[in-house]
């Protein structure tokens, strides 16, 4: 029986599930089982400049991949510095891995003041337990019998939950052996089907659809963290009713398909597309994450008695609940209850015959709602740089197979309003929200992608480090490219995360909006106030700074309309072959509508303010010409 140390064995369990690259940072309590990473074929480590990147990292990396994103950080020090970015992958359930390499069993036992410990007899476990409302399970490994088993465990509880877990590994244990078989049994990450549960929930929507009149579907981000995309697709493409998507749920499904509506944000949404969801008799909700920031400010209002909701683990049928179910297999249960093609689940296929025949009735009769044509900005005719027309422009820039990141502040508002091409991908924490998740988010989805990409070409392992990307692209995928959209303050608190981009020969683009500050911030209070204002800062510089191979052809600055549309036709923009950094200047008093719109349909004093503070109010109105003019009550 062959033996192998215990490090060597966590690695080697997440590497089973999916997982290629390792992020991080080492301490001397993680050293000694760092080195195992590289015993692990296909297995690679990408260092970062501090834990909080490391954890934005691997939340991107984990979005693009659908597996967890996974790093390393050391006692104290450095698993308190990444708790903000594991806090982010708890509130918008995204899968994640925190190895934290903790003091020897000895040190602890004797609660010996070992460096970056607190106090004379220090408590080593204290900073476990300020991790403790942030994940959803724990190894706290103390003997190798049962470390094994507690490893998979978490791995499997990662999947399920989708959400952060932990392994606290002592530095001393890891060196311990345990029999190499046990990898030969895999970790089981599928989740158990209640076919009783999931049967019930079926029929109550199948039951609910055949007598609505006009259902519509409206999709959000909780599909795509429960692994339920493809489901989801081909549930809506069944369906052939009109679908919408909330803002987080963008990249979830096809824009371009014939029954898309659009994005159903509450009150601030594109003229047309509120009304339009609003009149069905019945919307089907699919992974709904309700936050302000993702449904206008709380004003997408569903009725109880005229929604599905298909939650992670429930499902509610015009007020009725059906615990038990789990949405990937529950909408794949639904898939097959709307197909007539003979499988092997005939018999559930008959049961349904007359609901499917009634439904296709519906869906046969309804057209997609027509929206009134697009409002014509009233800064049209400027020639510098407006974000009205910015963000219709990066609409155009984008292709199938991209991933697009946007970060909190007027670039999300911006991202969130334009139509994306089929297979977009879209990253951004709208819900948790911490300003510089995005930038170090793209270095671990840039690494994601050109992975996912490598093993559809059929080259497995597939390395994104060091320039060693498998180019060759695969149908529609081909060209896809990662592109980040961030704000000069946001970009501030992670920018050292470039450097560790360009030092892995990854070839993300970036551009970072130079507004001289907090715009959004100016937006709600102190638009003239200094604590607005961020350092300035040359970025030019930054590309030689972090040793860049070619600077000046990567470096590009664009102050008007016509000096970016010629930016965006660049080769390098196009097919990029190392970072290209796109510094885009706009007035800060400029910003995306949409957050004109939701900030003045606060009230009449936010209106107010916003005018005389003289924001852009891109159509007049602050755009709420179509929106009911009653004040909303934020708590
Ligand atoms: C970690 C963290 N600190 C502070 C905030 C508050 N905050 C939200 S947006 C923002 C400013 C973003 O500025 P920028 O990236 O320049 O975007 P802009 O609105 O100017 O486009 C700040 C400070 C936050 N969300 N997260
Ligand atoms: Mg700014």
């Amino acid at each position: 029986m062959s033996k192998i140390t215990l490090g060597r064995y966590m690695w080697e369990r997440i590497h089973q599930v999916g997982v290629d690259t390792i992020f991080g940072v080492p301490g001397d309590f993680n050293l000694q089982f760092l080195d195992s990473i590289y015993e692990v074929k296909g297995l690679k480590w990408v260092g970062n400049q501090n834990e909080l990147n490391a954890a934005y990292a691997s939340d991107g990396y984990s979005r693009v991949k659908g597996v967890p994103g996974v790093f390393v950080t050391t006692h104290g020090v450095g698993e308190l510095s990444a708790l903000n970015g594991v806090a982010g992958a708890m509130s918008e359930r995204v899968k994640m891995i925190h190895v934290v390499g903790q003091t020897t069993r000895a040190m602890q036992s004797n609660h010996m003041m070992i460096h970056h410990s607190i106090g004379t007899k220090p408590d080593h476990q204290q900073y476990n337990n300020a991790s403790r409302g942030l994940r959803y399970a724990a190894a706290e490994l103390w003997d190798v019998k049962n470390a094994p088993a507690e490893i998979d465990r978490v791995i499997r509880e990662c999947f399920l939950k989708s959400g952060p877990v932990y392994i606290f590994m002592p530095l001393d244990l890891s060196a311990e052996e345990v029999s190499a078989d046990l990898l030969r049994t895999p970790i089981n990450i599928a989740p158990e089907v209640d076919t009783n549960a999931q049967n019930a929930a079926v029929k109550a929507i199948m039951d609910s659809l055949a007598v609505s009149k006009n259902p519509a579907i409206l999709i959000d981000a909780l599909a795509h963290r429960f692994d339920a995309v493809s489901e989801t697709r081909e549930l809506v493409s069944r369906l052939r009713v009109p679908f919408y998507s909330a803002n987080m749920g963008k990249g979830v499904v096809d824009e371009t398909d014939e029954m898309y509506v659009g994005v159903y944000n509450g009150e601030i949404s594109a003229p047309g597309v509120a009304a339009a969801c609003k009149s069905s008799d019945l919307v089907m909700t699919i992974g709904y994450l309700p936050a302000d920031t993702n449904s206008g400010g709380f004003s997408r209002k569903l009725e109880t008695q005229k929604t599905i909701a298909i939650n992670p683990f429930e499902v509610v049928v015009k007020g009725e609940l059906f615990p038990g179910t789990n949405i990937k297999p529950l909408l794949a249960a639904l898939v097959f209850a709307l197909s007539d093609e003979s499988t092997e689940k005939q018999a559930f296929c008959e049961e349904y015959k007359q609901h499917r025949e009634q439904i296709a009735n519906i869906s046969s009769n309804l057209t997609k709602p027509t929206l009134p044509p697009p409002r014509e900005p009233l800064d049209a005719s400027a020639k510098h740089l407006t974000q009205s027309w910015l963000w219709p422009r990066v609409s155009s820039f984008l292709r199938p197979g991209d991933v697009l990141i946007g970060e909190t502040g007027t670039t999300v508002f911006g991202l969130c309003d334009i139509s994306f091409p089929r297979n977009t991908r879209f990253l951004a924490q709208i819900y948790y929200g911490s300003i510089g998740y995005a930038t170090a988010a793209a270095l671990g989805a840039e690494i994601a992608r050109v992975e996912v990409e490598s093993a559809k070409a059929g080259k497995s392992n597939g390395s994104a480090i060091n320039g060693n990307i498998n180019r060759e692209k695969s149908n529609d995928e081909k060209g896809g490219r990662t592109i980040l959209i961030t704000g000069d303050g946001s970009m501030a608190l992670t920018i050292q995360e470039i450097g560790t981009m360009i030092k892995s020969g990854i070839k993300p683009l970036v551009f970072v909006i130079n507004n001289e500050g907090y715009t959004v911030e100016r937006m709600i209070w102190g638009a003239q106030q200094s604590y607005n204002d961020i350092v300035p800062t040359k970025y030019s510089h930054l590309l030689p700074l972090f040793m860049h191979p070619s600077p000046e052809k990567s470096f590009h600055i664009a102050k008007t309309k016509a000096e970016l549309s010629a930016i965006f036709e660049k080769e390098e923009l196009k097919n990029p072959e190392t970072l290209q950094l796109v510094e885009i200047v706009v007035d800060k008093m400029d910003t995306a509508w949409r957050l004109g719109s939701q900030l003045a349909w606060r009230g009449e004093r936010a209106r107010e303010y916003l005018t005389k503070e003289g924001f852009v109010d891109t159509y007049g109105g602050w755009g709420l010409e179509s929106v009911p003019s009653e004040d909303v009550k934020w708590s």
